[in-house]
């Protein structure tokens, strides 16, 4: 089909009738005004009619190192002309001993396995289950709670849904999980609204593991979950010293810190990840997104080789009773592979901490612009916090972010908070050309 067909079946389509039940989306109120999208390169995406659109959150903080780059796009297009699936029960193929080879080379040390899934929701549930599975091959098996944060975000699913702590995630989806509970989150706009990178204040809400663990008794605690930066909530960056204290607090009670790196891997922060960043080792993290630039859905958990050996004690046999049908798929394999290379080439998993300043300080010229309350950020991630129109939380911030997207720029927004995770291959201008635009969005929303 030319470009101009392609066009016009899209609009053919009448989409307020249209099959697709929209994930995580106002469908009734898109599909009376859609935004469709229906090519991508680099930086960019182009509408069906042709519009060119800078690329401010990387698809959905996921297409690191651009789009359809041309080693993934090959890999992919030989991998699925060669071998479209092959199974990784009881069977294997090499490109997935190869990917997660590669995986643990650029893993902080100790980080030896890799279990590879398809999303970052099911990467979420299976580092729970690996969690819960650990203690119990070590005789602790009473170690059966987990313990999330509010505002944390590990996805969908019934484990990650229940260790998160987004209400409206959780609210139509009854009690979830037995047995987990949550410490406080870090957001703390009294003390460190305008923070630079990491707020000053705020160490001391890792203490909040401590009360959990003196109402549960910490001996029935098998693991603890959180993004190292909170990304689905705003961009909530950690305190100053808080992760320290969290990992201290896990390592004297014999739980498991588990971080949920599906936003804050693959070089978003500067380092390939957060862990590397921070200086704190958790025992096992999740990754998902930029693993293969987006480009084939792929998951992961990472975990440390003392964690993995305990399962490797008993008698022969499946020592680990979990996996997907795709875990390990081909084609995922293949885009992982070429995406990391891709990454390696150009330095992307450290090319943030050039642009990290620049970022810094454009996102902070906003500080002053119609509405806006806080500006987070660190590596190349940041967050406008908007004040809530009385009477229509959320409505600003769509309606700079529908403002945005016509003038050219896509940035992401969630309550009323428009959020930035561009592209790790960005250049200075196009930042500037994204803050600047949303800047005049928010001139015009009232
Ligand atoms: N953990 C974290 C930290 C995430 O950010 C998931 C798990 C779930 O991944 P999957 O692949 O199952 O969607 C995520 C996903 C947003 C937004 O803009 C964030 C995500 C997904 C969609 C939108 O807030 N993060």
């Amino acid at each position: 089909m030319n470009k101009r067909a392609e066009s016009a079946a899209l609009h053919q389509v009448g989409l307020e009738q249209s099959a697709f039940w929209m994930p995580y989306t106002a469908n009734r109120q898109f599909k009376k005004a859609p935004r469709l999208l229906a090519r991508a390169e680099g930086m960019y995406y182009w509408t069906p009619e042709g519009r060119q659109v800078l690329d401010g959150t990387a698809g959905l903080w996921c297409v690191n190192a651009g789009h359809c780059r041309p080693k993934i796009v090959e890999a992919i297009q030989r991998q699925a002309a060669q071998m479209d699936f092959a199974p990784t029960f009881q069977m294997g193929h090499p490109l997935a001993f190869e990917f997660a080879e590669r995986l643990a080379h650029i893993a902080p040390p100790g980080f030896s396995k890799v279990f590879f899934t398809n999303s970052g929701s099911e990467s979420a549930d299976t580092a729970l289950k690996i969690a819960l599975a650990y203690h119990r091959a070590r005789g602790e098996a009473q170690r059966t709670r987990l313990v999330g944060r509010e505002r944390g975000y590990h996805g969908v699913n019934f484990g990650g849904m229940s260790v998160g702590g987004l209400a409206a995630n959780r609210k139509a989806f009854g009690p979830g999980l037995a047995g987990v509970d949550h410490i406080r989150h870090t957001h703390d706009p009294q003390r460190n609204s305008f923070s630079k990178g990491q707020p000053r204040h705020g160490a001391e809400f890792a203490d909040d593991l401590e009360r959990v663990c003196a109402l549960h008794d910490p001996s029935t605690i098998a693991a603890v979950i959180v993004e190292p930066v909170a990304g689905s909530a705003g961009v909530l960056v950690p305190p100053a010293g808080y992760l320290e204290r969290l990992r201290e607090i896990c390592t004297r009670h014999g739980i498991l810190l588990i971080f949920d790196e599906v936003i804050t891997g693959f070089g978003r922060l500067g380092h390939p990840f957060a862990s590397q960043r921070f200086g704190v080792m958790p025992d096992l993290f999740t990754v998902a997104k930029g693993m293969t630039n987006a480009a084939v859905p792929m998951g992961a958990v990472f975990v440390q080789q003392a964690i993995h050996d305990a399962f490797m004690q008993g008698a022969e046999g499946i020592e680990l009773f979990h996996g997907y049908t795709y875990s390990g798929h081909p084609l995922a394999c293949a885009a992982g592979i070429a995406t990391l290379d891709t990454y390696e080439e150009e330095g992307l998993l450290t090319r943030v901490s050039t642009l990290e300043k620049q970022f810094e300080n454009s996102i902070h010229s906003l500080k002053g612009a119609p509405h806006v309350i806080d500006v987070r950020n660190i590596g190349l991630m940041g967050a406008l916090e908007l004040a809530p129109r009385p009477g229509a939380p959320g409505r600003r911030a769509y309606e700079a972010f529908v403002k945005a997207f016509e003038a050219g720029v896509l940035v992401r927004f969630t309550g009323d908070i428009l959020a930035f995770s561009p592209p790790l291959i960005i250049e200075p201008a196009q930042i500037g050309r994204i803050l600047d635009c949303v800047r005049n969005a928010l001139q015009q929303v009232e």
